[in-house]
């Protein structure tokens, strides 16, 4: 008769409520002892659960984004006799694999400057079998699992495995293909390593986890997208005298309409008018978008993300200003849930509230096109007759030119400075 065992999240120190955030198995799975079953991640650590006895997945009680404490049922196990396993272990004896905060490159990063897509999620159920050491040693030097020939019992990876992994990518000099797809090796000098203190005092100061995040993802983006930054100026002196006029009728504490609210409207018009910017590239296929979520870069004391506005063409200028301002809020409270920074289709990144005259934004992979946004300033404009004061907001579009060239990437900027200039031409 089998037995049915109940796995829980054992001893997990003074953490409760940790969000779980990848399931490695799924009904019908054999385990043995050790095997990673899931991965829970607090603010300062991420853990693996392990099973503690060989068999067969009967039930997994949890999944992403759920939070559980010690004790928490996580899957229901159908024991097996396993003559190949390792002893088995109560929970209580098994302490979790605690490690370092920063996350292994096989998975999808819930955070800034690039939101994931759904499907570049990998499924638990492709991931590969190796346990928990293996994970976090491959994890300590970024490998990738699912690019690794396992070669242990029941396609498990050993340690050998991942240490020829590396050794393979260490030693294949020579490589013409830099930076032409995914597995091109960049053939680059090492970064230079100095003794700062030699030269005077300094302060080692940490990066946070969201920068950690975002500059693997910033760096990818920069390297792989040949991206081109094509700058156009908008006239908003009537925009900004609307935007004035209803904020006052608003009265103090009423409802506040800000230009970035404008802006991703005026974006959903030039998106609708222009398909391809709305756009990802899938291997030799462009995936062009009919949903128009638009993603806006937010300064927080942690780093930069990007919350993501959900069918920005539903919606109206006053909702999607109140939806910005929570998201921003929930932002600089570290408050995101990760489906709050996925999906977007298109991103505005605004630094108008700060200043500059024009920036080259990174575009937010794998979308292929993103807005830079400065500070709009009285500039004087020739009206055929005099110079006229008129409130200029400078536009940086950078573009992913695989997709975009420089003539189509113009003629967006041109038109939405058009509709910036007189807002009425958004219904048209
Ligand atoms: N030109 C002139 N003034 C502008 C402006 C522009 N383009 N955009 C906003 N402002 C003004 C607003 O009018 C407001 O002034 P008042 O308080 O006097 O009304 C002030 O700047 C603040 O604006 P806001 O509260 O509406 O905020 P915002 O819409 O500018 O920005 C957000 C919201 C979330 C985009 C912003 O807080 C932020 O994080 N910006 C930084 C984004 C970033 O870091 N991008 C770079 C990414 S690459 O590193």
């Amino acid at each position: 008769m089998p037995t049915l065992t109940d796995i829980k999240v054992p001893d997990i120190g003074d953490f409760s409520d940790v969000p779980v955030i990848d399931v490695f198995v799924r009904p019908g799975d054999t385990v043995i002892v050790d095997d990673t079953l899931v991965t829970l991640e607090s603010d300062k650590a991420t853990m693996d659960v392990p099973a503690t006895i060989a068999g067969v997945i009967e039930e997994v009680l949890v999944k992403p984004g759920d939070k559980v404490s010690e004790g928490s049922l996580l899957v229901r196990v159908r024991e097996t006799k396993d003559e190949g396993c390792r002893e088995q272990q109560s929970i209580s004896d098994v302490a979790p694999a605690v490690r370092e905060i920063g996350r292994e490159a096989e998975r999808a990063t819930p955070l800034p400057a690039v939101t994931t897509s759904p499907a570049a999620e990998p499924s638990s159920a492709n991931l590969p079998h190796a346990s928990p050491s293996i994970r976090a040693y491959a994890r300590e030097l970024g490998v990738d699992l699912r690019q690794i020939a396992p070669t242990g019992p029941k396609g498990r990876i050993l340690r050998e495995d991942v240490t020829a992994h590396v050794k393979d990518i260490m030693t294949s000099k020579g490589d013409t293909s830099a930076g032409s797809g995914p597995e091109g090796h960049l053939d680059l000098l090492p970064w230079p390593k100095v003794d700062f203190a030699r030269f005077g005092a300094i302060d080692a100061r940490p990066l946070s986890r969201i920068q950690k995040i975002s500059g693997q993802n910033l760096a990818r983006n920069w390297v792989m997208i040949p991206a081109v930054t094509y700058h156009e100026d908008a006239d908003i002196t009537d925009l900004e005298a609307f935007r004035v006029r209803l904020n006052k009728e608003s009265g103090e504490g009423g409802a506040r309409l800000t230009l970035l609210a404008f802006l991703i409207k005026a974006c959903v018009r030039a998106l609708q008018e222009f398909p391809v910017l709305n756009s990802s590239l899938d291997g030799d296929t462009l995936i062009l978008k009919k949903y128009f979520h638009i993603g806006f870069a937010a300064d927080t004391p942690n780093g930069l993300v990007v919350p993501v506005v959900k069918e920005a063409d539903r919606k109206g200028i006053f909702e999607i200003a109140a939806e910005t301002g929570e998201l921003a809020r929930q932002a600089r409270e570290g408050k995101l849930k990760p489906v709050d920074m996925q999906g977007a289709s298109f991103t505005v990144s605004s630094l108008g509230g700060i200043g500059g005259t024009s920036f080259s934004p990174i575009i937010n992979a794998p979308e292929v096109a993103i807005l830079g946004v400065n500070k709009s300033a009285m500039k004087p404009v020739w009206d055929g007759q005099s110079f006229q004061p008129r409130l200029i907001l400078p536009l940086s579009l950078t573009a992913d030119h695989r997709v975009i060239d420089g003539a189509l990437a113009t003629r967006f900027n041109v038109y939405l400075a058009q509709l910036l200039s007189d807002f009425r031409r958004v219904t048209l």
